[in-house]
């Protein structure tokens, strides 16, 4: 059974998970209105993605017995200024989900609750990923020019953002 102080975490993350969602939706659909619609691609399809963490968060809330909260998604930070920007603000988000997680890690280890902490070993691996996703490109954009990139490197790498696939 989950401790009402772990239900209570559970729940704020998969709030989290969904904000992650709308934040990924939000720039996504930024990068489609200027035009880089590789780059839109991926970046909806990560919403997808964040929205499924979601939905795994709620599915073992109820398997455990304990009550799903679904509340208010915050809305979205304010849109990126620039195709750097919208990678850089990425990975802020992602480093702060992790802490996140980390946070849900630990109070399970304190409850000894080790299904949670088990069940926490998924998104702790899946940070990892996302990081070193954000990570790998900005480290591209950087090389192409970081925020000096010319409009022939940001063709390119929107193109290439059309196939880059969620995880690495
Ligand atoms: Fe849900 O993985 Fe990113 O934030």
């Amino acid at each position: 059974r989950l401790s009402k102080t772990i239900a209570a975490a559970l729940n704020a993350q998969m709030t989290k998970e969904a904000h992650a969602s709308q934040i990924y939706l939000s720039y996504a659909a930024w990068a489609d209105k200027r035009g880089f619609s590789g780059i839109a691609n991926f970046l909806f399809r990560h919403a997808q993605e964040e929205r499924n963490h979601m939905m795994k968060i709620l599915e073992y809330i109820l398997k455990r017995g304990a009550e799903v909260e679904v509340s208010a998604i915050p809305a979205p930070p304010k849109n990126p200024v620039s195709i750097n920007n919208c990678f850089e603000k990425v990975f802020e988000h992602e480093v702060d989900n992790t802490n996140a997680v980390y946070k849900l890690v630990k109070m399970s280890h304190d409850q000894e609750d080790w299904a949670t902490w088990n069940f926490m070993q998924w998104f702790v691996k899946e940070q990892v990923e996302e990081e070193t996703l954000a990570m790998n490109l900005l480290d591209k954009m950087k090389i192409a020019g970081g925020e000096n990139m010319n409009s022939n490197a940001l063709y390119l790498f929107d193109k290439e953002m059309e196939e880059t696939p969620d995880e690495v």
